[in-house]
């Protein structure tokens, strides 16, 4: 039905007067989208059902990517996309009048994560597939996903989001293969007939997970994987005391994506979510291999177990418990299988974030998996004991159980074959800081694995125009092999080249500012520059320091009427946690900011300030292709790796950023003169942190541009925010500014003038951005998968097999 526009057009037609009961001018977009869909998964279906019996039936190894988000985004475009009938379905809708890009846009974003590291398990899938490497993504199916921001007043308020509203065209529910998934209860022990000790979880309280699979297509291949997304129902319990209170908190189980935790009820939802996640996935992986009539020990030659940073680390004692209690193999044949089957991905250094569970939830909900944490710990203790005798303190500070706390980071590096961290950086600082004590246990454990970001959803589908300069140019294997853009750098002395490459950034700031002026009614000069920061809104990654510039060049051109830089349009886009009370603060700042400088007739054709409400992944592909400076610019050794600014350089925007995270690799790919670099290096952050020195208030007393900014938050000069920035103000005076936004002001200054004297050049500026781009390739997610499947999952293509069958 897809092999030309006519068959198309046919199939289609008939298909939406048979589904939707409506003649073709009767049928609503919402109509046109769903049918469009179902015909998708159903052409979809054939290389789907093809994939799973290749691999049920061959012996190649599987690889399980367990993560607690998937934030996918929009599914259509990247279908169509990947199985190459996007002329037919765009030239066959265009022929009924539809455009298939308003079709597409019908689609709600599957935002079942928060940021980076959700997405980065959507660009994961998309490369597994796309390498016919046979991966199978386990996420839970939330109802809601991410929180749809509204911006009010300038303030963030959070509603709802309802992805699954009208229905979701991708997804197949397989209830057959739903699984029990036990809670609470208690465990029995007694010596069964060969005086085996042996264990039961009795009067446990069963939630059921059924699975819903969804497609996940590789590019110009056969080879369909599967992302399965675990919802939770009540099970049949013959019994329960108060059967509307079981409802309720077995649907809240995938009810929202990170349920706030700051009380101990959200808490132990959380958990619960995490072994829900962990039970069902193994289940289901343990059925698949068992299938296969295979020793139970050699599971590890056939199935690799990915966690996703720490939260489904519960798959250790889960596998654990399953060979212990129903295998029945030995505590030590257990857990080396374990070690070997299961590898982790750590994503952050920031203490805050490293997950810790107290005991007093964790062993009444998780009775039998408790146990088996605990006998863990004391192991893993006993063996520290015996490298490091008498070395208390060291032992207490590598415990996975102390003080009364569950430390899930120290269980993911110890009962894993594989501890990788995100970048370069990053993985040193692991090895060398935070978690240098483990790494001299197992030197051999850890290993680096610089992010990645799928090539095709974020140069080739959402910026058509730069992906067919570039095949114009140096024709199209670089769309299977990205390193190949590196053929690029030979047009950077080519004029026509360059003029076209600004002609495609032209549109696309065209378009993007078609979208700001109606979003928030701002009217933006094309001719500014198009200066982006988005990203989640978090302190460490400084949006005030942008905001604080901002101010600087408001104020310096209010004093100094012949200080007037290249105009620029500063593009925000962040959401807040919805309990993160500094972060909303920022995001109020901004907006009001935005609100004085864009009404100001003296200086708002040199400044504009946008903030893009509910930042999320159908409009991040909107903004990327307009954008010309990508601001990294978060404290050194703070932001493990980044994401955005890989899509950023991709997309031929210039990055000004301190050397942190895979910034740092942008670094080196590019050189110093196609990058702004600014502020200080991790070395000296980390000096500052540990041996002080560092005073604020200084920068305060001494730079009278900071001074002046500072005043401002709190002396009533925005009107009507009397006592709103305080927060903002003792956080970095009383405080003593804890992510040095003060201390890298004035380079962070320096460095931007730098930037609005570049772009005066824009030739130049045009050869930096084919430099980015052509050395963007490095950064596909293809690259960072092969690595894992290499290195750490030992997995190999399975696409020969997929054809011959
Ligand atoms: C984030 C880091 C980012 C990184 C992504 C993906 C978490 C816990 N960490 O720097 O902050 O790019 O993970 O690895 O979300």
């Amino acid at each position: 039905m897809f092999d030309n526009k006519e068959l198309f057009k046919k199939a289609f037609l008939s298909k939406l007067e048979m589904s939707v009961g409506k003649s073709f001018e009767e049928t609503s977009p919402q109509d046109q989208y769903h049918v469009l869909g179902n015909m998708i998964r159903e052409y979809i279906s054939t290389n789907w059902i093809k994939t799973n019996q290749v691999y049920r039936s061959t012996e190649t190894k599987q690889v399980y990517y367990l993560s607690i988000e998937f934030l996918l985004g929009r599914i259509m475009g990247s279908n169509i996309l990947n199985l190459g009938i996007h002329d037919v379905v765009e030239e066959g809708l265009a022929d009924l009048g539809i455009s298939l890009e308003e079709l597409e846009s019908n689609e709600p974003d599957s935002a079942l994560g928060n940021g980076g590291l959700g997405r980065l398990a959507a660009c994961f899938m998309d490369s597994l597939a796309s390498l016919d490497l046979p991966g199978h993504g386990c996420g839970i199916r939330y109802k809601h996903g991410l929180f749809e921001q509204k911006v009010i007043n300038g303030v963030q308020v959070e509603y709802p989001e309802l992805w699954l509203q009208n229905g979701q065209v991708w997804e197949v529910r397989k209830s057959d293969l739903a699984v029990e998934v036990p809670f609470w209860g208690r465990v029995e022990s007694y010596y069964d007939e060969n005086g085996r000790l042996t264990f039961k979880h009795r009067d446990a309280e069963p939630i059921l997970a059924v699975p819903y699979d969804i497609p996940v297509v590789g590019y110009q291949t056969e080879t369909v994987n599967t992302l399965r997304l675990w919802n939770a129902e009540p099970a049949n319990v013959p019994y329960h005391d108060d059967i509307m209170r079981y409802k309720r908190e077995t649907e809240m189980v995938s009810e929202f994506l990170y349920p706030d935790d700051a009380e101990d009820s959200g808490k132990i939802l959380r958990l619960k979510q995490q072994y829900f996640l962990v039970r069902a996935s193994l289940h289901a992986i343990l059925n698949s291999f068992r299938n296969k009539q295979k020793d139970i020990r050699e599971l590890p030659n056939y199935v690799s177990i990915h966690i996703n940073d720490t939260h489904p680390v519960l798959a250790i004692p889960e596998l654990m418990r399953i060979l212990l209690d129903e295998e029945m193999l030995s505590w030590e044949e257990a857990w080396d299988i374990t070690v070997q089957t299961v590898s982790y991905t750590n994503h952050t250094t920031l203490s805050e974030a490293l997950e810790k569970w107290p005991v007093r939830l964790f062993q009444p909900l998780l009775p039998r998996i408790y146990m088996i944490v605990q006998e863990i710990n004391e192991r893993f203790c006993k063996e520290l004991w015996d490298m490091y005798p008498d070395q208390w303190q060291r032992i207490e500070d590598m415990a996975i159980i102390a003080h009364d706390q569950v430390k899930m980071a120290h269980l993911a590096i110890v009962g894993t074959h594989s501890t990788n961290g995100v970048a370069h950086l990053h993985t040193e600082i692991l090895k060398k800081r935070e978690m240098n004590n483990f790494y001299q246990v197992f030197p051999e454990r850890f290993n680096n694995k610089t992010n990645g970001i799928t090539h095709r959803r974020w140069l080739m589908k959402s910026n058509p125009a730069l992906s067919d300069l570039i095949t114009d140019s140096i024709g199209d294997k670089w769309k299977v092999e990205p390193p190949r853009l590196k053929e690029l750098e030979q047009f950077k002395q080519d004029a026509a080249f360059l003029e076209q490459l600004e002609k495609v950034k032209h549109e696309n700031k065209v378009k993007l500012a078609e979208r700001i002026f109606e979003q928030n009614q701002i009217k933006v000069n094309l001719d500014s520059i198009f200066d982006v920061q988005v990203k989640r809104l978090h302190a460490y990654k400084r949006q005030l320091l942008n905001v604080l510039h901002i101010m600087y060049l408001y104020n310096r051109m209010k004093e100094e009427p012949n200080f007037r830089p290249h105009p620029r349009t500063f593009i925000f886009g962040a959401k807040a946690s919805p309990g993160y009370y500094y972060a909303k603060k920022i995001i109020k700042l901004i907006n009001t900011v935005a609100e004085r400088v864009n009404n100001d007739k003296t200086t708002n054709d040199y400044l504009k300030v946008v903030f893009l409400e509910n930042y999320r992944v159908s409009l991040a592909e909107e903004i990327f292709p307009a954008a010309e400076v990508s601001e990294q610019i978060s404290t050194a050794s703070k932001e493990a790796s980044g994401t955005g600014n890989m899509k950023f350089m991709m997309n031929g925007a210039l990055t000004i950023g301190t050397m942190d995270g895979a910034n740092v690799e942008i670094y080196e790919r590019v050189g110093k003169d196609n990058i702004f670099i600014f502020g200080m290096t991790s070395e000296e952050v980390m000096n500052y942190q540990a041996n002080g020195g560092y005073h604020s208030s200084e920068y305060y007393m001494l730079d009278r541009r900071i001074h002046e900014a500072l005043n401002q938050l709190v002396n009533g000069f925005f009107p009507n925010t009397n006592g709103m920035f305080d927060v903002i103000y003792d956080s970095l005076l009383i405080e003593n500014d804890q992510y040095f936004v003060l201390r890298d002001f004035d380079s962070y200054v320096k460095t931007q003038e730098m930037v609005s004297n570049a772009y005066k050049d824009k030739k130049w500026w045009n050869q930096s951005s084919v430099v980015n781009i052509a050395n963007s390739g490095f950064f596909s997610s293809d690259r960072t998968i092969s690595e894992y499947a290499n290195d750490i999952w030992h997995v190999k293509p399975a696409k020969s097999l997929i054809i011959n069958s």
